[in-house]
């Protein structure tokens, strides 16, 4: 095991802990034991594993010691099995409800017995929950709307998570020797933030074969529907998935059909009837009644040359729609006078800002996220760690600010890497919309993302005057994650969107597009006008660990459904661009 993953066992470990009521001083060292390990880097906990060093590092005793040393060497941990076996399943379930850390659901259980979201909520519902020592009627009001929002969100999946299901199917099926063509379709394609099913489609002149394999499949658990051209399974992940067989002449038809967006679909039929054409997913034929029966056959000939989507679009004299734009707002109108963007791509990304290090909540060291910057063939790779009212994410104070300056100074004067680094901060906007940071320091620093991660309850008048006066800030380079949201757990929180977009555009600062598959945020549906208007774009992948870092391709889709082009993009610029662009702000 890597130290991530080995930090990932000991932090459950203390969780678990705090779930069965345990020693707080036991569980504080399982939870420093972690964040120690990650601060260390990989070849040290190796070299202390195989001499048997580890307890010499101050903060970890003798018993965390052989531990990790069981978890390095082995891969896994009787004391961690055997302590998870012995808690009831749904306490973690409960675990999974923003407001009810493990310490409360040890005393929820403790005093009313409650061991599932089913108790729990019920308990809510009687009011007994406000009544307990430490929850009051506002925590009771929050944990409803916890459990009502799961029920809501537990249809969809993030775009990521159903990524990486999709694509070993995906694969699967093209092994096939039956399956002539395969590939994704619906939501997933078109790249939506969240995902209600997948959607698969196979070209073949034998489908047998194809349901049988996919029905049995890695990961299904349950077969809701199998029939000759149709399949529909439900995965261990929770995710539905929608297989469809056609003959190869149907397939780009059927391709662009259950591609969607339905919306799109409606336009394009409405186009093809306006040509004499009916469009289904069946295929492109003269529709009834209209034209001579020798044209119909010549539209029908045509057909079979119908091979990619290209061809199809061009058939109702539209340029190529990327599925991203196939939303049904102005895409067709842009492919018919083309003039549709030229969207940007995963490799005009150069660089990204908005990464943190183990010098606050990020999981591996400065040189870590370098070199991994670096393998993903970028040529420069911006810090921001959290600033020091950010105090549950371990936010940097000034002196230890001042340190990474001068670390990253050193770092990148000695040339170790080809990457270059730029210092920054994710400076925590205050509830009055100063910053957590004097400007004097501020300016010491490359460039200055501000965030809001406290007192997301100030309604919509405090909140956006509140972000206003931190873009009006001289200091601030861009802003992160406007809203705050996190898909499908928690909604934004109440701001006026456009104000903030108006006067970043007014100050010249630029708006993130947090590329976390959790946050997205800014929106997809802002940036097409918001880049109009002249927002500058920048695709921050807000990386917390090394493979973090290629969640920017994530936000490189959401930009694309934004219509961005590089121009509207910082980060699609060469080093020396970008230098002497940060530079001007300062
Ligand atoms: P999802 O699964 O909720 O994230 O969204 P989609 O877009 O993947 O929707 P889904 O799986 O129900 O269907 C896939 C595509 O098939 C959809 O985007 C468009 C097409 N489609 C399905 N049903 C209809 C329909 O009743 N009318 C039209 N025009 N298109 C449909
Ligand atoms: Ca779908
Ligand atoms: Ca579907
Ligand atoms: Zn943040």
């Amino acid at each position: 095991m890597n130290k991530t993953e080995i930090a990932a066992v000991l932090t459950e470990i203390g969780t678990m802990m705090e779930l069965k009521g345990e020693n707080p001083f036991k569980i504080r060292a399982y939870q420093a034991g972690a964040r120690l390990l990650e601060t260390l880097s990989e070849e040290e906990i190796a070299t202390r594993v195989a001499a048997g060093t580890l307890d010499e590092v101050k903060g970890i005793g003798e018993a965390l010691a052989q531990k990790i040393t069981e978890l390095h060497t082995t891969g896994a941990l009787e004391f961690h099995a055997t302590l998870k076996a012995s808690i009831p399943a749904g306490l973690f379930d409960i675990l999974s409800i923003p407001g009810v850390g493990p310490k409360k659901i040890h005393a929820l259980r403790d005093q009313l017995g409650i061991d599932s979201i089913a108790k729990l909520q019920q308990a809510c519902l009687d009011g007994r929950i406000a009544e307990l020592a430490g929850f009051g009627d506002k925590s009771q009001e929050k944990i409803l709307e916890g459990i009502r929002n799961r029920e809501k969100y537990g249809r969809r999946h993030r775009w990521a998570d159903a990524f990486v299901v999709a694509e070993p199917i995906l694969a699967g099926l093209r092994q096939l020797p039956q399956v002539l063509r395969a590939d994704h379709a619906g939501s997933l394609r078109r790249r939506m933030e969240t995902v209600g099913d997948l959607d698969f489609l196979v070209a073949t002149n034998d489908p047998q074969p194809v349901t049988a394999w996919f029905v049995a499949c890695p990961g299904v658990v349950e077969i809701t529907a199998h029939g000759e051209t149709k399949a529909s399974v439900r995965l261990a992940s929770g995710i539905q998935a929608d297989l469809r067989l056609v003959p190869p002449e149907q397939f780009i038809f059927a391709l662009h059909h259950f591609t969607g967006s339905k919306d799109h679909n409606v336009a394009m039929r409405h186009r093809a009837l306006q040509r004499g054409l009916s469009m289904s997913e069946w295929g492109l034929v003269p529709s009834a009644g209209e034209g001579t029966a020798k044209e119909k056959a010549e539209l029908r000939g045509r057909q079979t040359e119908i091979t990619s989507e290209e061809q199809l679009f061009s058939a109702l004299d539209l340029a190529f729609i990327p599925p991203e734009l196939r939303e049904g707002l102005g895409e067709i109108e842009a492919a018919e006078s083309n003039t549709l963007p030229r969207l940007v791509e995963v490799g005009d990304i150069r660089g990204v800002f908005h990464n943190h290090t183990t010098a606050s909540d990020g999981h591996n060291t400065l040189e870590e996220m370098t070199a991994a910057a670096q393998a993903l063939g970028f040529d420069y790779l911006g810090i921001a760690d959290h600033s020091k009212s950010s105090v549950q994410a371990r936010g940097l104070t000034e002196e230890r600010l001042r340190e990474q300056i001068a670390a990253i100074k050193k770092l990148n004067a000695a040339g170790q890497f080809r990457c270059h680094v730029f210092s920054g901060t994710e400076c925590d906007i205050l509830p009055d919309g100063r910053l957590d940071f004097s400007d004097e320091l501020l300016a010491e620093l490359d460039y200055v993302v501000v965030s809001v991660h406290s007192a997301f309850n100030q309604g919509r008048d405090g909140m956006t005057a509140r972000i206003i006066r931190a873009i009006e800030n001289p200091q601030t380079t861009m802003l992160g994650h406007l809203t705050g949201r996190l898909l499908l757990e928690r909604e934004g929180y109440e701001v006026d969107t456009e104000k903030v977009i108006a006067a970043a555009i007014a100050h010249n600062v630029i708006i993130e597009l947090n590329a976390s598959p959790w946050r997205l945020d800014l929106d997809w549906r802002f940036w097409r006008q918001a880049a109009e208007r002249g927002l500058l774009c920048s695709i921050n992948p807000d990386a917390h660990r090394t493979t973090g870092l290629a969640d920017f391709r994530v936000g490189v889709s959401a930009a694309r459904k934004g219509w961005l082009t590089p121009a509207h993009i910082l980060n699609t610029r060469p080093l020396t661009e970008v230098q002497r662009w940060l530079a001007a702000r300062r």
